[in-house]
């Protein structure tokens, strides 16, 4: 991988250029190979790139995305636009065609992702022109972004904790981290049978999940697939029910989000709305608190026990807690520690815990869609300093590995996919001179 150089001006080329390279006309790819299709969570945090392009792409972008959300709201993790071998699990492992929910004829996966369609959705409106036509597009894709955040609350919250469920690992896009280990050593992996991983023929195996993880992603799979994904019934069947904090940061993140779109759009019903799920998750993230951490943890609604471990999900409240909440300070104090043992960005998993590994995936890299959340959270709510230095490191990393999937925290060495659509457009967010 060419070093390089710390020009802003050519970054930024060097970034749309990636981008370029991975649009595919209505959507993007994550990147050329390894992952063929468009992602739920890539394509939104790739669209703020996009918008420094063309802005009518950005639109686009969400909208293909949004023509394939579910009749009963949800928002699919990958859109299967066409058909290519190189990525498993492809649609005929999905079977997604026999759930009743479905939207369209283009096959999707049954999952979801992370809910930063909303965080998106203001800040590509903000920059916007805001012409009639922008409140309008915005305004349709707020309102797929209400249908999809009370869908979640619908089915991956049945008790009404005011808190959402993931159901497999790979709803949280953080898919081998160290939170889920406990909860997935439960997961039967007696049906399985064959198969064949696509992923270690594009990345290093060492840099991926292992075999076993992928035996019970599999599992989780095939278990939904048989109940025809009918999303009512997933939650309660399913052998991996999950409560992570960083997940149910993002959604309190992007109601507070939509609610602040709501007057410039002209829907302050929904805003309301927006603003009562948003309150309730919030009340009801204290519980997630490890006071033994200093952090937030992950829960497992099965085993009613804590994950006990030290992972970024845990950090990621600083984009919803409001700079008067005590725990906050804590919350800066540990993104700090992160940054002093791993100067490449703040790490996927604690780099001074017993699990941390920097180079295999979700375990210890660096992602920077992740710093860049938690830069954005800083930055709203009064930690300026800390924000910055986080942006700073994450320049660091790009300088020294590329457009790069993740990144060692260590070294900035590259790790995983190369000439990556998101790292590239939050390199561009990255070096924006302002927020407008
Ligand atoms: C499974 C596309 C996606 C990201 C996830 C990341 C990885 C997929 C995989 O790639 O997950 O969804 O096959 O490993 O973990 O966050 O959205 O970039």
């Amino acid at each position: 991988m060419m070093p390089y150089s710390f020009d802003r001006e050519q970054l930024v080329v060097e970034a749309r250029s990636v981008l370029s390279d991975n649009d595919r006309g209505s959507y993007t790819v994550p990147s050329h190979g390894l992952y063929p299709f468009q992602w739920n969570w890539d394509s939104c945090l790739t669209a703020l790139g996009l918008q420094t392009i063309d802005r009518n792409r950005a639109w686009v972008e969400l909208e293909t995305l949004i023509a394939h959300q579910w009749a009963d709201g949800m928002i699919p993790h990958i859109v299967f636009h066409t058909e290519d071998d190189g990525y498993f699990p492809g649609p005929g492992v999905w079977r997604t065609d026999r759930a009743t929910a479905t939207a369209g004829t283009t096959p999707t996966s049954g999952i979801t992702q992370p809910p930063v369609l909303g965080l998106v959705l203001e800040s590509l409106w903000r920059r916007s022109a805001r012409s009639e036509a922008d409140r309008q597009r915005c305004l349709a894709l707020v309102g797929a972004a209400e249908r999809w955040h009370e869908w979640f609350h619908r089915t991956r919250d049945p008790q009404g904790t005011g808190l959402v469920a993931i159901i497999h690992p790979w709803e949280s896009g953080r898919d081998n981290s160290a939170d889920w280990d406990q909860a997935m050593a439960a997961v039967s992996t007696d049906s399985v049978g064959h198969y064949e991983r696509r992923d270690t023929g594009h990345v290093s195996a060492d840099q991926r999940p292992t075999r076993a993880d992928y035996d019970r992603y599999v599992a989780l799979l095939q278990r939904f697939a048989d109940l025809d994904w009918d999303q009512r019934l997933l939650h309660d069947a399913s052998p991996f029910q999950m409560v992570d904090p960083g997940f149910n940061a993002i959604l309190i993140a992007a109601d507070h989000s939509l609610a602040r779109l709501a007057e410039p759009l002209g829907c302050p019903e929904l805003g309301k709305r927006a603003e009562a799920r948003a309150a309730r998750g919030e009340a009801a993230l204290a519980a997630l608190w490890n006071p033994e951490l200093g952090q937030y943890d992950c829960w497992n609604r099965l085993t009613t026990s804590r994950a006990h471990n030290p992972s970024v999900a845990g950090l990621l409240p600083v984009l919803a807690l409001r700079a008067e909440h005590p725990h906050r300070r804590r919350l800066c104090r540990r993104i700090e520690r992160s940054l002093e043992a791993g100067p490449f960005g703040v790490a996927s998993q604690d780099p001074s815990s017993a699990s941390f590994d920097p180079t295999r995936y979700w375990r210890g890299p660096s992602w920077l869609v992740v710093n860049y959340l938690l830069a954005r959270g800083l930055a709203q709510h009064g930690s300026q300093q800390l924000a910055e230095r986080v942006v700073t490191v994450g320049l660091n990393a790009l300088e020294t590995g590329g457009f790069a999937e993740y990144y060692d925290p260590r070294t900035g060495a590259p790790l995983g996919g190369s000439t990556f659509s998101w790292t590239a457009a939050m390199a561009i967010e990255f070096l924006r001179a302002d927020d407008e």
